[in-house]
């Protein structure tokens, strides 16, 4: 199967289950009290991060997702259980989007780091809760929350402090080959490499060490598509560190400027990294002339190392210089973080609008032509309340109402001019107001 950095895929949370709406039944006992349970919560999709370069498609291995339902609420108390999540495991390195909006959900960017990119909705509670003084036996439930659903864009971004740039043929393989145990594969023809290739570099007995990013070689014209394209300078966008890799016996000094030309279409944040340029194959031509062609490159302002991967030189040096010039990683993570969007659904402020309902029409009705007065009730939370009772309206208008007024309804429908008889809708539900301090018989 094709390496896949980018993934498309559907998914739903689990629904939260309703509460029940039950009454207390045992002989010799006219009437039990309420004893509706709570439903479940609904399963969460969860993102998690995994270890190693592996192609998206593989690892997810399918596209649409749909997490378990909260089940019901019971009689006699009994609690619906919750639905169980569903994980889909990516490779550390992965950021999702949110297809409609565009915005970052997650980025995982350490192994086994999870993030929660579908909500499952809450249960909804049983009668049992909505009992009071003056309500001893409430006929009605809450209904459970549907879970969230979304489309998402899976993007791999290696997670490697060097990246690799070059020709293809340079020996970016070989040279991750010669520093690490890495194990790519390496042949004289042009895009051996189809994938990115991860690989470790240590310093000599010590724990210092750095990830390193082999990628298909680029060519002049890579930005409008020429080669493999552009598409895998993705994966040197997190990197700390480029290295171009140059064939001394080409022509460098053009290469590396066509390199430079199109990382800057890719992206021209690209072209303010850290970077060092590794001219490579140095055996094969005169000192004098590596040498030539290094003072020339130095000119474009970076530093050069001469190496040769294939015979081992200037090797020790290479890894020194990358080790020293290494910008901290902390503070390039600070930098660089992406700004996540909270997954949390902001609530809308309260507003109330005014419409004059146009007459009934239709075969069979009959219209009086007297509009009613409408007052459309939009924003804080009010609409996704009313839902959650709306097969038990009637019985719970009265709780509803209470809820209501505490959080200033009724006030804000009298500031804008709301008349005794007046219809309020929220939602697909309508009402009647009614004016409190007229009162009501
Ligand atoms: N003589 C010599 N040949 C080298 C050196 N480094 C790499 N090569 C050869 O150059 C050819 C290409 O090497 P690769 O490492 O596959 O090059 P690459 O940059 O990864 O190429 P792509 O994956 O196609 O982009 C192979 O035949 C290597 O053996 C070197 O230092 N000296
Ligand atoms: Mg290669």
């Amino acid at each position: 199967m094709a390496f896949r950095d980018v993934l498309n895929i559907e998914v739903a949370a689990g629904n939260g289950g309703d509460g029940s709406m039950s009454f207390h039944r045992a002989k010799y006992m006219e009437k039990g009290g309420p004893d509706g349970g709570h439903g479940g919560k609904g399963g969460d999709i969860i993102l998690r991060a995994i270890e190693g370069v592996e192609s998206l498609e593989r690892l997810v291995g399918r596209r649409k997702f749909k997490a378990e339902n909260g089940a019901y609420g019971e009689g006699r108390l009994r609690q619906g259980s919750d639905g169980l999540d569903v994980y889909i495991e990516v490779p550390v390195g992965t950021t999702a989007f949110d297809e409609d909006s565009g915005k970052v959900i997650a980025d995982l960017v350490k192994v086994g780091q999870e993030k929660v990119i579908a909500r499952g909705g809450p249960g909804g509670r049983g009668n049992s809760t909505f009992t009071s003084s003056t309500r001893q036996a409430p006929r009605f439930a809450e209904l459970g929350v549907p879970g969230q659903k979304r489309r998402v864009r899976l993007e791999l971004r290696l997670i490697a402090d060097v990246g690799l740039v070059g020709y293809p043929n340079a020996g970016k393989s070989s040279l991750l080959a010669a520093t690490s145990r890495a194990n790519p594969m390496i042949a004289d023809y042009p895009f051996t490499t189809l994938s990115p290739i991860l690989g470790v570099v240590t310093r000599d007995n010590q724990d210092e060490r750095f990830t390193m990013a082999d990628i298909p070689g680029i060519i002049e014209g890579a930005s409008e598509g020429k080669g493999l394209g552009l598409e895998f300078l993705r994966h040197i966008s997190r990197t700390r560190l480029l290295v171009y890799v140059l064939d001394v016996t080409r022509d460098p000094v053009g290469e590396l400027r066509a390199l430079q030309a199109e990382l800057t279409a890719y992206d021209p944040t690209l072209l303010e990294n850290v970077a060092l340029v590794a001219l490579n194959k140095v055996e094969l031509v005169e000192a004098d002339l590596a040498t030539m062609v290094e003072d020339e490159l130095a000119t474009l302002g970076l530093p050069v190392l001469k190496v040769s991967a294939k015979e081992g030189l200037g090797l020790d040096e290479l890894r020194e210089t990358i080790f020293q010039m290494m910008p901290d990683r902390e503070l390039w993570a600070q930098r660089n973080a992406l700004e996540i969007e909270p997954n949390i659904v902001v609530e809308a402020p309260l507003t109330v609008v005014f419409r004059e309902d146009p007459p009934a029409r239709g075969v069979g009705i009959v219209t009086t032509g007297q509009n009613e007065r409408v007052w459309e009730v939009h924003g804080g939370g009010f609409e996704e309340r009313i839902v959650r009772f709306s097969r038990y309206l009637e019985d719970a208008s009265e709780y509803l109402g209470g809820v209501f007024k505490r959080q200033g309804l009724y006030n804000a429908l009298k500031r804008a001019g709301a008349r005794e008889g007046d219809t309020v809708e929220i939602g697909p539900h309508r009402f009647e107001y009614f004016d409190e301090e007229e009162g009501r018989s």
